[in-house]
């Protein structure tokens, strides 16, 4: 009997043609980038959401953090018609167009990590508040030089919403209560570690007195350490890098970062999924969701409560 009426509920749900009644809910995750320690972590925790959930899901990603590499992607998966994609847009412009041809298939859209310009993509926006993040930076890089000094930023391009609302905070709180340190402004290395490391070598050529580095993200953070500990400026140019991936966790524990912000981008997969399924359903969806971040310094990578929010290698 019971069997009988699960059937003719199915049966209902199928013919209503809600999407997911007769199957798996099927979803994308497009990432920044493949591969990289941020966005594989992401999908570890979009993965395991999605077996928790009964989620069909379907991880690709292209290989540079780049617009024009990232939209045949979108078109693609586009053209398969998932219920629903997460996508980590690549520039708030450029992947305005994609992702509008997304919804208009109505492909429901969760923005994870970095978003676009326009506020009508993307039923939820789940990131650290990475404004926050940049001024956390900032306290704790002057704090590392005395209160004085020149400091570099180090991005990867502009356009890109997560590293611009971290270099905003970072130049705010400079601004607003460290007088007397010298922002000599930001430089863009492209999201390529060796870039990141000829700009800090440029740096510290043209201003051998530059006394503290933020990295805005992974690469950024491993290019510019790699730069500091090559000219051997151990201890004398102080660095805060965004992100905690196993070349950061590394930089710290020799002495070549003194702090590093990490974010939550497993966190951030499983929201998203979340997220996705409730939209998909025509469940109620959070317009708007944040995520923890976590300033690790060599007195506390090693506790257990640290290690938990390090990037998977
Ligand atoms: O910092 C993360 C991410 O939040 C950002 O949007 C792009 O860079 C990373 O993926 C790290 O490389």
């Amino acid at each position: 009997m019971r069997k009988t009426l699960a059937a003719a509920l199915l049966l209902t749900l199928a013919a209503c043609g809600q999407p997911g009644a007769g199957g798996a809910v099927r979803v994308t995750l497009v990432q920044g980038l493949a591969g990289e320690e941020f966005y594989e972590t992401m999908a570890c925790g979009a993965r395991a959401k999605a077996g928790e959930l009964g989620v069909q899901l379907d991880v690709q990603g292209p290989q540079k953090f780049d617009p024009t590499l990232q939209t045949p992607i979108v078109n693609s998966v586009v053209a398969a018609k998932p219920d629903a994609m997460l996508v980590a847009p690549t520039d708030v412009k450029a992947m305005i167009a994609p992702l509008t041809q997304a919804k208009q298939q109505n492909i429901k859209i969760i923005l994870v990590d970095t978003v676009v310009e326009d506020p009508s993509i993307g039923l939820s926006r789940i990131s650290t508040d990475n404004v926050k993040g940049g001024a956390a930076a900032a306290r704790a890089l002057a704090e590392q030089i005395g209160g004085k000094g020149k400091v570099l930023v180090i991005s990867t391009d502009p356009g890109v919403s997560t590293v611009d609302a971290r270099i905003k905070g970072f130049e705010d709180e400079i601004k607003a209560a460290h007088p007397a340190v010298t922002s000599l402004g930001v430089q863009y290395s492209h999201n390529d570690v060796s870039e990141a490391s000829k700009i800090v070598n440029a740096a510290l050529a043209k201003d051998p007195d530059l006394a503290g580095v933020f990295a805005t993200n992974l690469n950024s953070a491993t290019g510019a350490g790699t730069a500091l500990q090559q000219a051997g400026k151990l201890g004398r140019v102080k660095m805060v890098g965004f992100d905690a991936g196993p070349a950061q966790v590394k930089q710290l524990k020799d002495g070549v970062v003194q702090a590093l912000i990490a974010q939550l981008p497993g966190d951030i997969g499983a929201r998203g999924v979340e997220q996705a399924v409730a939209a998909v359903r025509g469940q109620q969806v959070t317009a708007s969701i944040p995520t923890d971040a976590t300033i690790v310094t060599a007195a506390n990578v090693d506790s257990p409560d640290v290690q938990k929010v390090l990037y998977k290698a």
